[in-house]
């Protein structure tokens, strides 16, 4: 009895130790700056979330918050240079590329903590139609690592549970025999 309860509390060790890791994480997604449009425009992340834009083009492109959070100066084209910012409030964030915002190269990355009520609040902010899609392969990103991360400290702690049981076994076994 003693032995199982070492066991639970092994188990119960593994899950802590390995759950937080699986949280904490600071996400990632990157957004492509074409002639003349980022690619994906608008975006919906959680907070702590590291965009990073990556000169995907051939003409001179800028990330530049509308609000003076953040501009990269000009990334010449063809230089796959890159900028990145981590969001750490949630809101709405609006930016634009300098020399190609009367064409409409303009983006925004909404922060939200809410992880089932951020598809439709995104749809709502939206104006265009074309907004709808992007928003929700953002939506399938960032929402993967932490469930798949958490599926391995799962298993972690499953499989050591189980080669307890299986030593405790043998070591029975052992004792009777
Ligand atoms: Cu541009």
């Amino acid at each position: 009895m003693r032995r199982l309860l070492q066991l639970a509390m092994l188990s119960l060790v593994a899950l802590l130790f390995f759950a937080p890791a699986a949280w904490s994480q600071g996400q990632e997604v990157t957004v492509r700056m074409e002639d003349n449009f980022f690619d994906q425009a608008n975006i919906t992340v959680k907070p702590g979330t590291t965009v990073t834009w990556v000169q995907s083009g051939n003409n001179p492109h800028t990330t530049t918050s509308y609000d003076g959070l953040w501009d990269s100066g000009m990334i010449e084209g063809g230089s796959g240079g890159t900028f990145s910012y981590t969001f750490e409030e949630p809101g709405r964030y609006d930016y634009f590329c300098i020399p190609h915002e009367s064409l409409g190269m303009i983006g925004s990355v909404t922060v939200s903590d809410a992880t089932a009520t951020a598809s439709p609040t995104a749809t709502a902010t939206g104006t265009a139609t074309a907004a709808a899609s992007p928003t929700a392969t953002a939506l399938a990103d960032t929402g993967g690592p932490p469930v798949s991360s958490l599926l391995i400290a799962l298993v972690a702690t499953l499989s050591l549970a189980v080669y307890g049981v299986i030593a405790l076994t043998l070591l029975r076994r052992h004792s009777t025999s």
